[in-house]
């Protein structure tokens, strides 16, 4: 019905036309050619004046109608310090364009207004004029030069790269995710090197340089509010782009060419989410959660704006801005990388043999626990879970000294005390071969402490038990892998 309707009217707007050009022609031939076209330039000439008020009026009540869908307007007020700056930039410019827009478009309509044809007039011929050359061509120039400093000022005022940040981030891309790097306790991030990456270590951090082994790997990007942060951007496989547009951000992460950014984020997520409460399209209900509000819901978000591949929309991750002590709160939670990637004890593990104090402290803690109630308990044995042998060998380990010393701690501690060492072997092999090799083993723990801990060997007792005494299953891996022990019992305390 409506088409019929819209079809109906095109028909007879047509009709009306052909009628009204058919009129003019008749009074065309009644008054005379001439007459007919001074009355069509005026017309023309009018129809082109209103056309110019109404398009100016429509123009400035559309922008102004429009406002808050502009960048620093409304719900898209700028997040970050320079964010001001960038949107101040983009005003200004909008100002001088705008002035030109309504200058050039009045100029156009009165002139085709002022000097329509009329009989008797001859327009001027004028080949040339150097004064006009030279006014439309200098005034643009200065505001163009004007604009242009001005953006160099503030482009000077985000990537003065002079090292007065108070946080260095690192975000890497690479299809299709973004990896985040704090610096850690000592805030520096360490070095990487494309060669070192493996599957327990993705971003290649060198493990021989300390400043990684505290480098934090996080699921999200957590910044307090009035610091000034640097991110360093990298990428690992193709051209991404580090893009935070409430922080007015945007920078290339390009494979083998770091860059960076700087931002200062002036607002928590808290409060530019109460700033957001106000306008009605947050105060929609959240489709993901029928419970809240838009606005309850917002966050900032990293998006890779680069075209990068098939996952490149999956390509966001979270940002939150929150108070100076929730952000060190949030970041005392975090482990270090090269805890939690399986890198610490594998064979990329330049520390593989040694433990650090940190480390030492927490065991040395827990076995002290463990032989402390066990003088307590009823069945007097210890088992030293960390104590090993090279395969078939009684030669310990480089790891297994560290709980000899714990051990070594108590006796220390509880004078009184008197132990057995006792080594077991699982039942593969011959059972004098695992007898001897057990003998050797509690024997070479016996020898650890007395020569090396400065343990009485009157408090010792070292025996080898063979396969004699199963603890599990010596038809499982599992079982046989408890069976080979080294425990020590208390005799005496
Ligand atoms: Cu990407």
């Amino acid at each position: 019905m409506t088409f019929l309707i819209i079809f109906l009217c095109i028909v007879l707007t047509a009709v009306v036309l052909v009628q009204l050009g058919k009129v003019t022609e008749l009074a065309t031939i009644i008054r005379g050619e001439a007459d007919a076209q001074e009355d069509l330039n005026t017309r023309q000439g009018l129809f082109g004046m209103i056309f110019l008020v109404l398009f100016l009026v429509l123009s400035l009540a559309t922008t102004l109608y429009y406002k808050n869908w502009m960048l620093g307007y409304g719900p898209h007020a700028s997040a970050s310090v320079h964010g001001d700056s960038i949107d101040e930039m983009f005003n200004i410019t909008l100002l001088f364009t705008y002035i030109v827009f309504v200058l050039t478009h009045i100029a156009l309509f009165w002139y085709a207004w002022k000097y329509r044809g009329r009989r008797g007039r001859k327009s001027l011929f004028m080949p040339h004029d150097t004064k006009l050359e030279l006014v439309w061509t200098a005034i643009p120039a200065i505001v163009m030069c004007f604009l242009v400093v001005n953006g160099l000022i503030a482009w000077n005022e985000v990537m003065g790269d002079d090292g007065d940040e108070d946080i260095e981030i690192e975000a890497t891309a690479h299809q299709f995710s973004w990896t985040i790097r704090y610096p850690g306790q000592d805030g520096k991030i360490g070095t990487k090197n494309y060669k070192m990456i493996t599957g327990l270590n993705s971003l290649g951090q060198d493990w021989s340089d300390d400043k990684n082994l505290d480098d934090i790997v996080a699921d999200k990007i957590v910044l307090p509010v009035g610091k000034k942060v640097r991110v360093r951007i990298t990428a690992k496989d193709v051209l991404h782009n580090f893009a935070m547009p409430h922080f007015r951000v945007k920078m290339d992460a390009v494979p083998g060419l770091p860059t960076y950014f700087y931002l200062t984020p002036k607002i928590t997520t808290k409060d530019y989410r109460k700033s957001l409460a106000k306008y009605p399209e947050y105060q929609a209900e959240d489709p993901n959660n029928p419970d809240k509000k838009l606005w309850e819901t917002f966050n900032f978000a990293l998006n890779c704006a680069e075209l990068c591949g098939s996952g490149h929309y999956a390509m966001k991750k979270l940002v939150e801005i929150v108070s100076e002590e929730e952000y060190e709160k949030w970041l005392n939670q975090q482990k270090s990388n090269y805890f939690t990637s399986g890198v610490r004890f594998s064979d990329e593990d330049p520390y593989k043999n040694e433990l650090f104090d940190a480390e030492y402290a927490a065991r040395s803690a827990e076995f002290k626990t463990n032989f402390e109630s066990t003088l307590l308990a009823e069945e007097k044995i210890v088992v030293l879970d960390k104590v090993e042998f090279e395969t078939e060998s009684a030669t310990l380990t480089s790891l297994s000294k560290y709980q000899i010393m714990n051990l070594a701690e108590q006796l220390k501690n509880s004078p009184n005390v008197i132990i057995e060492l006792a080594a077991h072997t699982d039942n593969q092999g011959a059972k004098s071969t695992n007898l001897k090799l057990s003998d050797e083993r509690a024997n070479a723990v016996y020898n650890y402490l007395v020569r090396n801990e400065n343990i009485d060997s009157r408090r010792l007792k070292a025996v080898g038990y063979g396969g004699d005494q199963p603890v599990g299953d010596n038809d499982t891996d599992a079982g046989r892998q408890k069976n080979r022990r080294t425990e020590i019992r208390i005799i005496a305390q």
